[in-house]
């Protein structure tokens, strides 16, 4: 049974949408169109902002550009403030360019590192005019052979771009920076690891953190842990939500692993990063190549909800005495517990008290929404890739 406390850490939980999850997504084999999809970064926001009517649990939604360039970001603001939501994170993107073949911050011609660096400036330039605090840097610089490039060199040319990158923030802004261990480089990746992120990151300084992307690690990887260390070493940013089988799945949060999201979650209320004042940003990054994009968003939400309240249900004093009495299995117990208790009713009813539906997967389908999007908008983006 949930209780008030657990419903008051709830009640302030917040998860950035990412604009780009509205969009056609797919692989490099196919991208399927899907009725419906916005095909402007405004009609992607309404598509957002029926999300967070719906769940009351994303108020905002992340950008990325250029794929949400507009001429006017004070408009844009305004527009999405009209629709009930807040502009997020500006996500740079220095991975679809020619001149980005073989890096962009850690790129060998100054030029070209150039271009990439004033890509940065433009994003801070957009990030004061929309509000945003943080600017988001996940590169696809890597090499795909041994001796390719030289992968010390890199690290210090990247170490310089960033110093640029940084010292050009406003002081209410915030860098963090992404790491992903393969792909689309396949020998090595410039920022393939928290720890690499984590030294460059700390170099720069107090408003430089880590993003941590769920589905950036090998299979294997104790995620829970890199959330405790980064959380310990007051370094963590913000999470990028999603589930992997494989590779970079970028599939529905919670989908393959609730498990993993609990135990996630549960370092997450452990290390204090649901208080409001933790400086620790939640986001969804996911694509919905076959599935509706709007549900689709709703359910991650729901998820990431579901498994916070599971993580708040452990209790943590007995959790406690059992480790330090070296009870193992009575420890695991009280984990495991909480992971098994449903409460899908408990929340369901919670809702309900706060005007909102009890099932909002349900409400969207009987809402009329999807029809009435699917008939309105002909020829919906493509998320970005090979747009
Ligand atoms: C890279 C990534 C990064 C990008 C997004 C589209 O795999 O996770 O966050 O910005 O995908
Ligand atoms: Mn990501
Ligand atoms: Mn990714």
């Amino acid at each position: 049974m949930i209780d008030n406390a657990v419903l008051d850490v709830l009640s302030r939980q917040a998860i950035e949408l990412p604009s780009w999850a509205f969009g056609n997504s797919g692989t490099r084999f196919k991208v399927f169109a899907t009725a419906g999809t916005p095909r402007t970064v405004q009609e992607k926001l309404t598509d957002a902002a029926k999300v967070n009517e719906l769940t009351g649990l994303a108020p905002s939604v992340a950008l990325h550009i250029p794929w949400d360039t507009v001429d006017d970001y004070a408009t844009l603001k305004q527009h999405a403030a009209d629709l009930g939501v807040a502009l997020g994170t500006i996500n740079s993107n220095t991975f679809q360019d020619d001149l980005y073949k073989f890096g962009s911050l850690t790129h060998v011609d100054v030029s070209v590192r150039q271009k990439a660096i004033d890509h940065h400036y433009e994003c801070i330039e957009i990030m004061h005019q929309t509000g945003s605090q943080d600017l988001k840097i996940w590169l696809a610089d890597g090499t795909n052979y041994p001796g390719q490039g030289d992968i010390r060199g890199r690290q210090d040319r990247l170490a310089d771009s960033l110093r640029q990158i940084y010292d050009r923030l406003g002081d209410d802004q915030r860098l963090v920076l992404e790491y992903k261990f393969f792909e689309p480089a396949f020998y090595h990746t410039d920022v393939p690891d928290w720890g690499t992120s984590y030294a460059q990151v700390t170099a720069l300084g107090e408003r430089a953190l880590v993003c941590l992307d769920t589905g950036h690690h090998a299979p294997g990887t104790n995620i829970e842990f890199i959330v405790a260390q980064l959380l310990r070493l007051g370094k963590l940013g913000s999470f990028d939500f999603n589930s992997r089988f494989y590779a970079d799945d970028d599939l529905i949060v919670g989908a393959a692993d609730p498990f993993q999201l609990f135990r996630i979650l549960y370092e997450v209320v452990r290390g204090g990063a649901l208080e409001p004042d933790s400086g620790v940003a939640f986001m969804l990054d996911q694509c919905h190549n076959v599935e509706d994009k709007v549900p689709g968003q709703i359910r991650s939400v729901l998820n990431v909800q579901e498994m916070t309240a599971r993580a708040l249900l452990v209790d943590a004093s007995a959790l406690t005495s059992a480790q330090e009495a070296g009870d193992v299995l009575g420890a695991n117990a009280i984990v495991m517990d909480a992971f098994y208790t449903d409460v899908r009713g408990d929340l369901a009813d919670w809702r309900e008290s706060r005007g909102l539906p009890r099932d909002p997967v349900r409400a969207y389908a009987e809402s009329g929404y999807q029809g009435k999007i699917e008939k309105e908008r002909v020829g919906g983006q493509q998320a970005g890739w090979g747009a």
